[in-house]
């Protein structure tokens, strides 16, 4: 029996990762950046086992649909090849959030483990083959091995996968508060979305010639820890990536009423002379970034437009952590 045990947080990402060139490989059309953080993680225990019939997938203690399973077999398969394990699994995740807002993350799970894995199977990996190994379960996961900032560069099959970007620690002086919002319509996901995008949207070509434009500007304002600088061009990048869905074929938004009323509240909030900006994933939810030394005056002006239990305060968190299963936590990768 191989058995390993793992934690990684999510991640949100300041220049999108939005379409892919290559949908098996999972390449992405332009490389992204994030900011790791301490308030969503996933734990994930893997057992190999030679007396296991089949891979067998457990989140929060309930069996999962044999269609996650396979997902999760298809990722176990990548580690099986490269370990020489033979053996099926069982894998045991836990979700950590603080409301059940739908804010589970492909990112954290992914990059959970794939760590996971490489305890087990004592895979003894750098942190660059296990984000490029957890890149080939969902993209944005090769960016929540690291904490604080991380670049995931495009590249290659064996050049694709998330390195540090040096901040000096300026992460720790920032926050980003999340202002959940629940919403009634159908979802298109992220993979079925970027998909769409990248095939019909004619603002495509807009949205990676700026991505990349972006990209530098964002590094820019990180090496000089110029936060004006950082939250321009977040906000400006997530209208952007949301801007392309507009034009695909059939349109489509993950935009709610309740977001663009968050929207328009940070906007007043920053009119008032509080620095915030927003960024936006696939769904309705909006973050605030903002630096620590404003968040309290930030959070109060929230709450006076969204319930206490709406918002949830984040600060930088740390790279994939490996937990030995009597739960005593070592960090193996940490800036
Ligand atoms: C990001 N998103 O950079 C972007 C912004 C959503 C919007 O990465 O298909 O779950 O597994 O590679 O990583 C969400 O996409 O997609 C995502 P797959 P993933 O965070």
């Amino acid at each position: 029996m191989y058995k390993g045990k793992a934690r990684a947080y999510t991640n949100i990402a300041l220049i999108k990762y939005w379409g892919k060139k290559d949908e098996a490989l999972i390449l992405p059309m332009n490389n992204s950046l994030s900011l790791t953080l301490d308030a969503f993680y996933t734990e994930t225990t893997v057992t190999f086992d030679k007396t296991f019939a089949e891979d067998q997938f457990f989140l929060d203690d309930q069996q999962q649909s044999a269609s996650a399973t396979k997902k999760i077999s298809a990722f176990l398969d990548l580690i099986r090849a490269e370990a020489n394990c033979p053996f099926a699994a069982l894998v045991e995740s836990h979700n950590f959030v603080p409301t059940a807002a739908g804010l589970a993350s492909s990112a954290s799970g992914l990059a959970a483990l794939a760590g996971a894995c490489n305890e087990a199977l004592g895979m003894a990996l750098s942190p660059e083959a296990l984000s490029r190994l957890a890149r080939k379960g969902s993209g944005s996961a090769c960016r929540s091995i690291y904490g604080g900032f991380a670049e995931w560069q495009q590249g290659t099959d064996t050049t694709s996968y998330a390195i540090q970007v040096p901040s000096n620690q300026w992460e720790n002086d920032l926050s980003m508060i999340f202002i959940l919002i629940n919403d009634q319509a159908k979802e298109v996901s992220s993979r079925d979305g970027m998909r769409r995008t990248v095939e019909t949207s004619s603002f495509y070509d807009g949205w990676l010639t700026s991505a990349a434009a972006d990209l530098q500007t964002i590094k820019q304002a990180i090496a000089e820890q110029d936060f004006t600088a950082l939250g321009e061009v977040a906000e400006a990048n997530a209208l952007k990536m949301h801007a392309t869905t507009l034009a695909a074929q059939p349109p489509f938004t993950y935009w709610s009423p309740e977001s663009l009323r968050a929207m328009d509240c940070v906007r007043q909030i920053r009119q008032q002379g509080l620095p915030c900006y927003f960024t936006m994933d696939a769904g309705p939810n909006v973050k605030v970034l903002c630096q620590k030394q404003d968040e309290q005056a930030i959070l109060h002006a929230l709450q006076s437009n969204f319930a206490q239990d709406q918002l949830v305060l984040a600060h930088a968190g740390s790279g994939l952590t490996a937990l030995p299963v009597n739960d005593h936590a070592t960090t193996i990768i940490k800036e």
